[in-house]
């Protein structure tokens, strides 16, 4: 059995252990309740599902296992799914086998690339990168296993194979979305030699000199992977993989999700709203210049791009540490300049406007980062979420098979209409 196969059968143990213990102590304790407000406002504060991959603590962000971004953010993304999938950091060897792997699996079938090339050439690489995975979902190990007849314990061990499938040829798809939506379509081939971010930074084919761009895209790809079981993206990629559709069926749906601007699309939009500053009023904007401009767009009715979050309340650990990457490798950037200044008067505004009812005026991860990918010549912000996807697939894939080691069933909550809501309330239409 392989290293990261037997770490996460190891892992499921301990989860199992953990949840016989809770369901002993307690299985009908009740721990939250739901009001109307909620059931009519996106269920937020609900808490309605288990995650055992990471966590999201309102005021000190992302944790995986026992470590916050502090402590997680100088390792590779093959470290940050072995320990989102086993609860542990690999050993040196263990790594070493892992790596092997996804590099025998990297090679994208040629009628993928035959797909996306006959699509419309103004196609958004999100929808290209969905359907990428998409179109090789006959290639599903889970699937013809399950057709054949499978244990539902083994379930896992089948989504784990279709697991190491999608996330090895990642960074090959993803580079060959940027050359052929932005570059001249001549594919540049997988290397074996480089790691995962380090052959997708190779196969994007952008200059990289002293490798701070390398740096940064294992930086990137760590940073984005997991952000708990209820946002949009997770749970949607959980619920259609509950339905024991496959994990290419879970994982496009799941970056679709990533795709809406209030959630993966904000660093795209950001970019551009930094990006219109920088045109409209220069690197050399005053304080209150930008002040008053971003109250304009609050007027106008638009939100900030790259502020608020539905869990965190406080500037997002990601956010400081692609802060400190910048203020490290390119602070005389001017889209680095503009994020920083937005950053000193963003959070004081938001926390007057509105009365008070924006519950986080702080900056989240994606006030930042495609600051620093533009810098970098990364410039075709429409490509950003496509990074954010590739590292989100490994919370995605991570999340399904713990979920199918715990036999977890098909999530199915209940919905109500007006009329059942007035009718429990006894109150009359007027
Ligand atoms: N600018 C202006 N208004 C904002 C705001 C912002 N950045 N953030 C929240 N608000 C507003 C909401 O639109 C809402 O107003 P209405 O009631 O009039 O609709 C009000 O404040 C209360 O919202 P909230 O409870 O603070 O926030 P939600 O949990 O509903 O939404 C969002 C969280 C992230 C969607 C929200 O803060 C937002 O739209 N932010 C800007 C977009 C963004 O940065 N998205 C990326 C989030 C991180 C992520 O998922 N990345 O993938």
């Amino acid at each position: 059995m392989s290293s990261i196969k037997e770490g996460i059968h190891d892992h499921l143990i301990e989860l199992q252990e953990e949840i016989d213990c809770i369901f002993t102590a307690g299985r009908n304790t009740k721990v939250s309740e739901v009001n109307i407000g909620q059931i009519y406002g996106g269920m937020r504060g609900v808490v309605a599902l288990a995650c055992n991959t990471s966590y999201v603590d309102p005021y000190s962000g992302l944790h995986i296992g026992d470590y916050t971004t502090d402590n997680f953010s100088h390792k590779l993304p093959e470290e940050i799914f072995f320990l989102l999938s086993t609860g542990k950091f690999p050993e040196a060897e263990s790594l070493a086998e892992f790596q092997n792997d996804l590099n025998q699996r990297a090679q994208v079938p040629q009628y993928v690339w035959d797909v996306l090339r006959n699509l419309p050439r103004d196609t958004h690489p999100m929808t290209m990168l969905s359907l990428g995975i998409l179109s090789m979902e006959n290639e599903s190990v889970f699937k013809r296993e399950y057709q054949k007849g499978i244990e539902k314990r083994n379930y896992w061990k089948y989504t784990l194979e279709d697991a190491l499938n999608i996330l090895a040829k990642l960074p090959s798809l993803a580079a060959g979305i940027y050359r052929i939506r932005f570059g001249n379509g001549v594919l540049i081939a997988h290397d074996s030699k480089l790691d995962w971010s380090g052959n997708l930074v190779h196969m994007l084919g952008i200059p990289d000199g002293d490798k701070s761009f390398a740096d940064l895209m294992r930086l990137y790809l760590v940073l984005h992977c997991d952000h708990e079981g209820g946002n949009v993206s997770a749970f949607t990629s959980r619920v259609v993989n509950s339905a024991l559709s496959d994990l290419y069926y879970a994982v496009s749906a799941g970056l679709n999700g990533l795709a809406g601007p209030l959630h993966g699309l904000a660093n795209q939009e950001c970019l551009q709203f930094i990006l219109k500053i920088d045109e409209q009023l220069s690197d050399q904007v005053s304080e209150e210049e930008l002040k008053a401009y971003v109250l304009d767009v609050l007027d106008s009715g638009k939100v900030i791009p790259g502020y608020g979050h539905a869990v965190l309340r406080v500037t997002d650990p990601r956010f400081t540490a692609f802060m400190k990457f910048g203020e490290e490798n390119c602070s005389n950037s001017s889209c680095f300049k503009i994020a920083k200044k937005l950053f000193s008067v963003v959070p004081d505004i938001l926390k007057n406007y509105k009365e008070g009812k924006i519950a986080n005026p702080y900056p989240n991860v994606d006030a930042m980062s495609g600051s620093l990918l533009h810098h970098f010549g990364l410039k075709q912000f429409d490509y950003y979420t496509v990074l954010f996807g590739v590292s989100r697939v490994m919370g995605f894939c991570a999340q399904n098979i713990l979920a199918q080691g715990l036999g977890q069933p098909i999530i199915r909550p209940k919905s109500v209409t007006n009329k059942w809501v007035l009718e429990n309330l006894a109150v009359k239409k007027k």
